[in-house]
């Protein structure tokens, strides 16, 4: 089996520091965590940015602060979200692909959110898609659905997205695909060929996902955006104890854990 890669989204646009004291909130702090996890065995971080006041802005400056403070500390691959928050303008989401970062998430279709609609109509898949392949950035195509893989397929049809395609499975969203293990292979088996996966399971469903993902020799993602909790009832102490666990569970299932460059090598990124 190829290597384990470990894909950490540290903070979100959603969870509060009330939800989880814990939450890396400022550059400094965020680049700090994503050091932490690196150091873990962790090879790309899925950022979002946080303003002054801790709430989610795709404020270019904000991510280029972020993005100098982790490569100050290590060579850790950098994916940053053009999701961003339920109610960003489109504008708004993609400014930050201005950096031209490695990686972007690219989620491709609309699902509801808890009680929010994230918005993601054709036009703009496409004109993101367009624009990463513009700017050499990989995206990551984010999975929120099983009609969304079909969408995804349509963008590599339209030779939008080169190989290999990475898919990032993000299961258990309130009014997404539940992440249930029956859900997981009917992802798993809709991709394309020549497609990498990462999945993560929100909340409770995180350990069985990522086992499971872990066995079948795909990837994972992990982090405060997906679950804050260490296990029922108990809240994490950081994003790299997190990490720390799901090492320790893949060398006992006899999976190696991938660095970044091995990474960058896997996913053909432009360096
Ligand atoms: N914050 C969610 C509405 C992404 O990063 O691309 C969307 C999200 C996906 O987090
Ligand atoms: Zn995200």
């Amino acid at each position: 089996m190829k290597p384990l890669i470990i894909t950490v989204a540290p903070n979100g646009a959603e969870v509060t520091k009330k939800d989880n004291p814990n939450l890396p909130i400022t550059p400094e702090d965020i680049a700090e965590e994503a050091y932490n996890c690196y150091k873990e065995g962790t090879s790309i971080i899925h950022l979002h940015a946080r303003d002054e006041n801790g709430n989610p802005t795709q404020d270019p400056e904000t991510y280029n602060e972020m993005i100098k403070l982790i490569k100050q500390r290590c060579n850790i691959i950098i994916q940053i979200s053009t999701g961003g928050a339920i109610g960003m303008s489109t504008e708004e989401r993609r400014s930050p692909l201005e950096l031209k970062p490695e990686m972007a998430s690219l989620t491709t279709g609309t699902v509801n959110f808890g009680d929010g609609v994230f918005y993601n109509p054709p036009t703009l898949i496409k004109s993101l898609a367009q624009e990463m392949k513009n700017l050499g950035i990989k995206p990551e195509m984010e999975i929120f659905d099983v009609g969304m893989i079909a969408n995804a397929k349509k963008l590599i049809k339209e030779e939008l997205i080169n190989p290999p395609f990475q898919f990032g499975l993000i299961m258990g969203v309130p009014g997404g695909i539940p992440g249930t293990i029956k859900d997981l292979l009917h992802l798993v088996e809709s991709l394309p060929e020549k497609s990498m996966w990462s999945a993560t399971g929100i909340g409770k469903t995180h350990i069985p996902i990522s086992v499971t993902a872990i066995a079948l020799g795909g990837n994972v993602r992990l982090g405060f955006e997906d679950n804050i909790y260490y296990e029922k009832g108990v809240l994490a102490e950081s994003n790299a104890q997190l990490v720390i666990r799901i090492v320790r569970i893949a060398k006992e299932m006899g999976r190696k854990i991938a660095t970044p460059d091995e990474v960058r090598e896997l996913l053909r990124l432009k360096i």
